[in-house]
């Protein structure tokens, strides 16, 4: 079978990440077209891997030399892009968030269902990080009995200053609200946002940490501390707590170092591509391999609708200081068999 074709649109630090993974680490796979609005960073990434230019995206996607498409492009461009590839009917990797607003999400999962197939992937990696997977599967074996809790970390070490508290849940907070859907395999109800001292580095008016608190379809709890300016490391750690024990993932114990002058310590990954770099190229070998049957192999449109909805009811918590109750709708048939749901998989979740 040959080798399918991409275009990735978008190679910003994302973008030209897979780029260089679909060229290096990835098999079945070959970029044959960037697009991307710098014209110079297009031109350099492409003739990094051999690939032309195509200056206009919707022209990328309709390219008689592209099978399959990876959208790496800031947010406001997914939801024409997405429908694009649905036009044409081809496989879509589409880096978070699936759309900026809730009407043209759910209008995809919609869209998509109408044609009977799966053709869009919502790039949450955790699901293909080993960790989550392991707890993932713990909890589904049972080893913790009734999942109760769910306490997330998730620390940057620095952002730039457009990071404001909105920005912070719709971009960062995001993975936590794949995460406990993934884990808890049941939706998110309700948000709400605990806003507290913020760091002197915080620009005015923004809070950083903050907690959010979920509640899921169940009435389980779920708590997310987000802070993205600890100035210290990439720190991303997920602690599941049930009636028969809990555990506990991302705790950098990999490396320990002991010195001579009677201290111990690990290192901490510095930022989430060195943390979750596996779990992107695993996300991306199974993308590949399954965008070859001209299907998917992760989290899908609903995924990706249920996460823009949790977020936006975020923001409104945020702004309004009340909980705020997430409506996602009816979920359209055809997703039910594979949407949502990824097989707790240990050895597949190495590259
Ligand atoms: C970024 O977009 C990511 O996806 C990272 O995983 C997350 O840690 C970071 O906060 C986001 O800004």
């Amino acid at each position: 079978m040959s080798d399918l074709r991409i275009a990735v649109l978008g190679v910003g630090m994302m973008g030209a990440f897979h780029v260089e993974a679909l060229s290096k680490r990835i098999r079945g796979a070959r970029v044959t077209v960037v697009s991307d609005f710098f014209a110079d960073k297009a031109h350099e990434i492409a003739s990094s891997v051999g690939a032309r230019v195509v200056s206009d995206p919707i022209e990328a996607i309709n390219a008689e030399d592209v099978d399959a498409v990876l959208i790496a492009t800031p947010g406001a461009a997914h939801d024409e892009q997405v429908n694009a590839c649905l036009d044409r009917g081809i496989p879509v990797l589409c880096e978070k968030p699936l759309t900026t607003d809730i009407a043209s999400a759910f209008a995809i999962t919609q869209r998509e269902a109408s044609l009977g197939r799966q053709l869009i992937q919502v790039g949450f990696m955790r699901r293909f990080d080993a960790e989550y997977v392991g707890l993932k599967k713990l909890i589904t074996e049972g080893a913790l009995g009734n999942p109760l809790l769910v306490h997330c970390t998730h620390r940057n070490p620095a952002v730039p200053d457009h990071f404001n508290s909105e920005f912070m849940i719709r971009d960062s907070v995001v993975h936590e609200v794949d995460v406990a859907r993934f884990l808890l395999d049941e939706e998110i109800t309700s948000v709400q946002v605990l806003k507290g001292v913020a760091t002197s580095t915080a620009p005015a008016g923004t809070y950083d940490p903050m907690i959010v608190v979920f509640e899921t379809e169940s009435g389980r709890l779920v708590t997310d501390e987000i802070y993205v300016r600890s100035g210290v490391a990439y720190e991303v750690r997920t602690e599941v707590v049930g009636e028969g024990g809990s555990a506990v993932i991302g705790l950098d114990q990999n490396l320990q170092v002991k010195t001579t002058d009677g201290r111990w310590g690990g290192q901490i990954t510095p930022s989430f591509v060195e943390r979750f770099g596996a779990a992107y190229d695993t996300e991306l070998q199974r993308w590949v391999d399954a965008a070859r049957k001209g299907t998917i192999d992760g989290p899908g449109t609903w995924d990706g609708y249920a996460a823009v909805a949790v977020c936006e009811a975020g923001v409104e918590a945020l702004r309004t200081g009340k909980k705020v109750q997430v409506q996602l709708g009816a979920r359209p048939a055809v997703d039910d068999e594979r949407s949502g749901v990824l097989a707790p998989d240990l050895e597949g979740a190495r590259p």
